[in-house]
């Protein structure tokens, strides 16, 4: 590995020297590294191609958004230009970023009602930065990403074809998705349908994507490879996925998962106070639904990625997608009671 990082750190620099290396363990789909060097310290990302087909869209979309929230002052990643003048290397057919390393604090969950109203705060200021971002400028990185009953309607053709196994390990799973479905096909389609606007969003605002600093405030957002047009729905309702989890997704001890909406309600009450004074009717009237509606579609995602044998989320054990499911479902079952759904 070290000779491969050398190669491509040196598309960046004349020269540099590679003191340690480490593997950054927590996203599931890029390889991430950091690396301690005489010029400092950077994170080298190569990029999966398998799930981002479309790299220059992706390209083009991170380093459009970078710019533009430098321009304001807003806190974000800074990507390095190769020496040839891009802001990726080509190194046989893989791709590779390079970035500065940001002292920081990665958080699975949140801890505290003061870190959650932070978290929200911060979320609702990135919208807000992003507002007067032209939508047009940007690329769909995955087609469909955040398309709920088209994931649906995917994690069914994944039944359909599913491992005779894995499908007699899922089949309560597999039942209580199909009846949630009524529950949350009514906000999906008005998503689809445009009667929730389309924004520039990030996609992806699990917690352990935001940087925290020794007080429990966000240093920035990290990982834009799914930043596109979306609903602030999805955003909200990611973060509260990982942040309002008193586990973490990957728990194996389903008691230790339960939904805490103390850390729910400090979360929303902060991203609301500045959110308010920009989201549209349709959307604080359907705010409450972004964390059932993003545990629903990570619980399809998930659940239709075991029974065809995990092709999309990196696995470290055989169930490990299952185990997944089931932390998601569980909250989805305690947020639905929470808001009488
Ligand atoms: C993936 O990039 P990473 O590993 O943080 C996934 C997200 C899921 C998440 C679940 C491009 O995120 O959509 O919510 O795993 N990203 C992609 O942990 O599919
Ligand atoms: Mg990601």
């Amino acid at each position: 590995m070290k000779e491969q990082l050398i190669k491509i750190t040196e598309a960046f620099f004349d020269a540099i020297d590679i003191q340690e290396i480490t593997t950054i363990q927590s996203g599931l789909i890029n390889n991430t590294y950091k690396i301690s060097t005489d010029k400092g310290d950077f994170i080298v990302q190569q990029l999966n191609q398998n799930v981002f087909k479309n790299s220059s869209a992706l390209l083009n979309n991170k380093i459009k958004i970078c710019h533009f929230l430098e321009s304001k002052q807003f806190p974000t990643i800074t990507y390095l230009r190769s020496r040839k003048g891009l802001f990726y290397v080509k190194e046989g057919a893989d791709i590779w970023q390079l970035s500065c390393f940001i002292p920081s604090t990665v958080k699975d969950r949140i801890d505290s009602t003061e870190v959650a109203a932070k978290a929200g705060e911060h979320l609702a200021q990135f919208h807000e930065a992003l507002l007067d971002f032209p939508l047009d400028e940007l690329e769909y990185t995955i087609p469909d990403f955040h398309n709920t009953c088209k994931r649906y309607t995917d994690f069914l053709e994944n039944v359909a074809k599913a491992n005779a196994d894995r499908l007699v390990l899922a089949k309560d799973e597999i039942k209580k998705l199909q009846l949630f479905y009524s529950k949350i096909k009514k906000i999906a389609t008005a998503i689809q349908e445009g009667i929730i606007p389309l924004r520039v969003v990030h996609n992806d605002t699990k917690i352990s994507n935001m940087l925290f600093d020794d007080f429990g405030s966000i240093i920035c957002l990290i990982d834009f490879d799914t930043l596109m047009p979306g609903s602030i729905l999805h955003d909200v309702g990611d973060a509260m996925r990982s942040g309002a989890n008193t586990a973490t997704e990957e728990e194996k001890e389903l008691e230790k998962v339960n939904f805490d909406h103390i850390i729910y309600e400090a979360f929303m009450k902060a991203y609301l106070d500045i959110a308010k004074g920009f989201l549209t009717k349709e959307e604080l009237e359907n705010i409450h639904l972004s964390l059932p509606l993003l545990l629903f579609e990570q619980s399809c995602r998930f659940l239709g990625d075991f029974l065809i044998n995990d092709p999309y989320y990196s696995t470290q054990y055989e169930l490990q997608n299952l185990v997944r499911t089931k932390t998601q479902l569980k909250l989805l079952e305690q947020v639905s009671a929470y808001f009488k759904l």
